[in-house]
């Protein structure tokens, strides 16, 4: 995209309202799109879930990347996971579930939620260019205990476009610490994913709830639409 391109607002149909933002003020944040919670016989189908709830948003969001890669905009991808001796794995999560097999333990794909193991990885599918930050985080939002508000402010960013899984669970949770720390957040809602189809409805719903009260929700091909637009070259 040229320089006249991204210093333009532009706007994409979504819920409540149009959402604006300029281009080179915005980055593509995806959440968590790792193969243990999204590829069969990973931890997330071991604790019986259905990972195909996860998977139909892989070519939404493979779509929105290139897209996304093809304007020369940011991108940014999460991973959730600990540290091998588990020292940043507090034990109220660790012990939550009371699965007998939890975070650190041996899972199908390695350590479950261990940084360096398969399982943590994020899928073939959406991995990451080695320029694109990667930002492992020992939470659900990607801003506690991690550098990315540090990077957003750095790349002078304002606009968030959040994708990945879950929908009720991690995106939502970033979504509203973005929020609190000042960015407008878009979720296009065939690009996020939960195992529950009812948190799916009910995640989106909170986000553009009351006016926006955390963000917008709109769908990837509208983005898409929005960074191919023809007036750009004006
Ligand atoms: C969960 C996540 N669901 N990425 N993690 O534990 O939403």
């Amino acid at each position: 995209m040229n320089v006249s391109n991204v210093s333009r607002s532009l706007s994409i149909d979504a819920d409540p309202y149009p959402y604006e933002f300029v281009p080179a003020q915005s980055a593509l944040l995806i959440i968590d799109m790792q193969r243990d919670f999204l590829e069969p016989g990973g931890f997330g189908e071991m604790l019986g879930n259905d990972v195909s709830q996860l998977r139909r948003t892989i070519d939404p969001n493979r779509k929105l990347l290139a897209a996304w890669r093809a304007a020369g905009l940011p991108v940014l991808h999460t991973r959730e996971g600990h540290r091998p001796d588990l020292s940043d794995l507090p034990p109220a999560k660790k012990a939550r579930g009371r699965s007998q097999r939890t975070i650190g333990d041996p899972g199908p794909m390695g350590r479950i939620l261990i940084r360096g193991e398969p399982g943590h990885d994020i899928i073939p599918e959406l991995y990451p260019l080695p320029t694109e930050p990667v930002i492992d985080k020992p939470g659900k939002g990607a801003f506690f205990a991690t550098d990315l508000h540090a990077i957003l402010q750095n790349y002078g960013i304002r606009n968030l476009v959040v994708t990945g899984v879950t929908t009720e669970v991690c995106v939502n949770t970033t979504v509203r610490e973005a929020n609190d720390r000042g960015y407008d957040c878009l979720v296009p809602a065939d690009c996020v994913g939960s195992y529950f189809p009812e948190f799916q409805e009910a995640g989106l719903k909170m986000i553009k709830a009351q006016g926006g009260i955390f963000g917008w929700v709109s769908d990837s091909s509208r983005v898409i639409a929005a960074l191919q637009q023809a007036p750009l070259t004006a």
